[in-house]
């Protein structure tokens, strides 16, 4: 008998709650839960098919463990067993931080799996930590831990109540108004806002769908937001358009006045390619608005200038006096006080990398060092690697180097659903859980809500039989390596007595799990009880929204915002006394990136329900750009930058700024086939392999995913990617 089971999407930020039709532990049907305290109007095809990855025929169920060229399938012990005893000699001959670990986007979405994986590098005691914030938002969360002392303490924002939309770098009406922070249903009230009156301007160099929408787009050229950004904020501090009380409470005002007096509009118009007056319109609109937001997403943080580009994002609405006001962007303090713990639990480890030396953010090496540190020799060099829920062949930087690093380890375990590109020399494949099947409650995600709101998330569908969870996976091999869990002596006996208490009693809930940890957070937050929260299987707005808070709750040394914080600001002076930028010969066009509503990053392109007919990424460009080449739409183009090459098929678009092209990543990932010999599916090229692992944004070592360099001719052969699958 069909039965319904509501819960949340956990494939993107937005979180959609959905109403699940189950028979027989089958999805049948997945659809918006429309009683859904929060949120369902976002509900897209890629929930929708959601449960075609749960039974992807090439799904790993068990361990599988390289033997030759083949896997076979091994126990959960035995598995525990021998990776446990490699790393433990690993550790001995060459040092904890001889082991690795990068953590993927899917691995934020389970607060368990986040928590657990984290617990054992405490346990082992290793520093090379390597996390997809790398190639994403780690811009976004330095600039809070520099502006407000946490990097958990992101804004949200306050859709409803602003007149002003000012949107850098993003397109909600394909990828959802999510990115560290997120709204709810929050493209639609955006123009809902517009059509009572709200203005919405958008930078972006492609016009994507939400930039159609637009009152204003600008279309920009890749990497220089933050000159727009500068000298918007020049013209609305000689204009006097700002907020005196918000300036006055802000240590190092002053210091923006200093450096937007040295800054020269017309250079900085120049540098960014837009006219001085369209960037004085935007000024006055911006700063005379009534209430207003300025917010950017992966199209700035992506780029060479990501940091200073963030940071005058927030600079721009700290002046203007939306930081923390209705129609700005707020800071929701959620139910637990994660910046606090964060504050009190985030491992110290060195400040630099091994190899590069380049600083540590977020505690975390950037993804582009993660080739140097596996083939440099040396005290510290990695040996063994874990990728946790992640595909960094392809969703990271230049690819190839990564792959040929990767076969050097002398152990790869590699926990996902699927053997997946990055997977491809792994000595043991790991299941991971799906969402659907997995409990959730996630304290952390309690801050990046729009509104007060929380959900304990019941799984929809029960497990395959006798795989674990992430976090179970992590703690038994802490156990087995006689490591101790957040690296506190005496936790692994907590574990272990907990689990015979369990057996003896017949009581399996009496065993160790997650939520012991869940619990004391809730109860440390002092806000919401375990009870009402489990109780409402449609969420629960708890609560109203606040304004005002983060000055509560600011944890820099003075207590106040810091609007120009050291690092980041001798940056932006460097940048500004940098030669503009000039198109390099070799390479004249600048590649950046899109997001299709089918997508998500590198693991849904191949599932049938998906895509239609192009069942591939293309290289799109201006029609003057292919004229001169002599490409039109359905050639294919050989794409080269000094780190790789690709072949795509080309879309001829007038919706493209002139010198700038655009391919899609997350295509090029095979999916293997472990379980026998049937060939690897492909779909699409890996347009990341052009992207240099070395041209960092030295303040979040970002790489630029998005502006890079690149030259365009018509390829000699056709790629047997390029013809359609389907
Ligand atoms: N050029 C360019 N590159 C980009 C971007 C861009 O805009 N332009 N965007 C970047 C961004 S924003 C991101 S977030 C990164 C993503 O970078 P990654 O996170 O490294 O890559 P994904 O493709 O998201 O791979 C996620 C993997 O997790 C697996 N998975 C899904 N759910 C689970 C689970 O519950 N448990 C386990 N164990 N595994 C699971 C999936 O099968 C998949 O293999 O890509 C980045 N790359
Ligand atoms: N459908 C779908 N939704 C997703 C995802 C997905 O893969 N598919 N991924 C999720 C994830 S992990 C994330 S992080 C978010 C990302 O959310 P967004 O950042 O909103 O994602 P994109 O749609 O890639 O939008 C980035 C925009 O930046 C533009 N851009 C490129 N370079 C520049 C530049 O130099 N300056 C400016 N101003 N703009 C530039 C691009 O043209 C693009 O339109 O989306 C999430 N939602
Ligand atoms: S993938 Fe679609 S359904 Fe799932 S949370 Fe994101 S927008 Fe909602
Ligand atoms: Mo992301």
């Amino acid at each position: 008998m069909a039965e319904t089971r509501f819960t949340y999407c956990r494939i993107c930020e937005t979180r959609c709650g959905i109403a699940v039709t189950v028979e027989g532990n089958r999805a049948v049907a997945i659809g918006p839960d429309r009683n859904h305290a929060y949120n369902y109007r976002d509900f897209c095809v890629k929930g929708k098919t959601a449960a075609e990855v749960v039974e992807h025929p090439r799904r790993l169920r068990t361990p599988m463990k390289r033997v030759g060229d083949r896997y076979v399938e091994a126990s959960w012990e035995e598995a525990t067993r021998e990776i446990g005893a490699t790393l433990n000699r690993i550790i001995a001959d060459d040092g904890a931080d001889a082991v690795g670990m990068y953590n993927g986007n899917p691995w934020g979405y389970s607060f368990s799996h986040a928590t657990f994986s984290s617990a054992w590098m405490e346990a082992i005691g290793s520093a090379s930590r390597y996390n997809v914030g790398s190639i994403d938002q780690h811009s976004e969360m330095l600039v809070a831990e520099l502006m407000y002392g946490s990097a958990l303490m992101p804004l949200v924002p306050d859709v409803d109540d602003c007149d002003c939309f000012f949107l850098i770098g993003m397109n909600p009406a394909e990828s959802r108004f999510n990115w560290v922070a997120s709204a709810p249903d929050g493209w639609a009230r955006v123009l809902g806002r517009q059509r009572d009156g709200a203005q919405v301007i958008i930078v972006d160099p492609r016009r994507t769908p939400s930039a159609e929408r637009a009152d204003i787009h600008l279309a920009i050229r890749p990497g220089q937001d933050w000159a727009l950004l500068l000298a918007m904020l020049k013209i609305i501090l000689d204009n006097g358009w700002t907020d005196p009380l918000a300036c006055s409470e802000a240590t190092g005002y002053h210091l923006l006045r200093e450096l937007t007096a040295d800054a020269d509009l017309d250079g900085l118009a120049t540098r960014c390619g837009i006219p001085p007056e369209a960037i004085e319109d935007v000024a006055r609109r911006f700063g005379t608005a009534r209430t207003a937001m300025a917010w950017n997403h992966t199209g700035v943080s992506q780029t060479l200038t990501g940091t200073v580009g963030n940071w005058l994002t927030h600079v721009l609405n700290l002046v203007t006096g939306r930081t923390d006001r209705p129609g700005g962007r707020r800071f929701e303090r959620g139910f637990v006080d994660v910046a606090k713990l964060w504050d009190n639990m985030a491992p110290a480890n060195s400040a630099t990398s091994r190899v590069r030396g380049l600083p540590k953010v977020i505690n975390t090496i950037s993804l582009s060092e993660l080739p140097a540190e596996i083939t440099t020799p040396g005290p510290g060099q990695m040996k063994a690697l874990i990728i946790d829920a992640g595909n960094p062949v392809v969703s990271g930087p230049d690819g190839e180097t990564l792959d040929a690093a990767l076969q050097e380890l002398e152990l790869l375990v590699c926990i996902d659903l699927v053997q997946r590109e990055s997977h491809r020399h792994a000595h043991w494949l790991i299941p991971g859980w799906h969402w659907l099947e997995r409990d959730e409650f996630h304290p952390l995600w309690g801050s990046l809500e729009e509104r007060p709101f929380v959900q304990y998330a019941f799984r929809a569908l029960d497990p395959p039989e006798g795989i674990k969870e992430e976090w179970e996976f992590f703690t038994n091999l802490a156990l087995e390596m006689r490591r101790p869990l957040f690296g506190k002596p005496g936790f692994n006996a907590i574990v272990r007595s907990s689990r015979v208490v369990a057996r003896l009693t017949g009581k399996p809930g009496l065993a160790f799990s997650p939520n012991w940890v869940t619990w004391a957070m809730l109860r440390m937050g002092g806000r919401l009880k375990w009870r009402d929260i489990k109780s409402r299987p449609h969420g629960w707005v708890y609560g109203e929204k606040e304004y005002g808070n983060l000055r509560k709750s600011l944890l820099t040394d003075d207590g106040r915002i810091q609007a120009a914080p050291e690092s980041i600001f001798a940056e932006a002076r460097r940048l500004l006394k940098s030669p503009p930028p000039e198109s390099d010969k070799r390479y004249p066009l600048l590649l950046i990136n899109r997001r299709r509503l089918q997508s998500m990053n590198s693991w849904t392109n191949e599932l049938p329900g998906l895509f239609g007919r192009q069942r591939h990424n293309e290289l799109e460009m201006h029609e003057d750009d292919a004229a001169a080449l002599g490409l039109a739409t359905g050639d294919v183009a050989l794409v080269t930058s000094a780190t790789g090459e690709v072949e795509l098929p080309v879309r001829v678009s007038e919706a493209v700024r002139p010198g700038v092209v655009v391919s899609e990543h997350g295509w090029g990932s095979r999916i293997f086939d472990p379980h026998g010999d049937a060939e690897p599916v492909l779909y699409g090229a890996n347009r990341n392999l052009l992207v240099s692992n070395e041209q960092l944004d030295p303040l979040s070592q970002i790489p630029a995913l998005n502006g890079t360099p690149v030259a365009v001719a018509k390829a000699t052969s056709r790629p047997p990617q390029a013809a359609p699958a389907s």
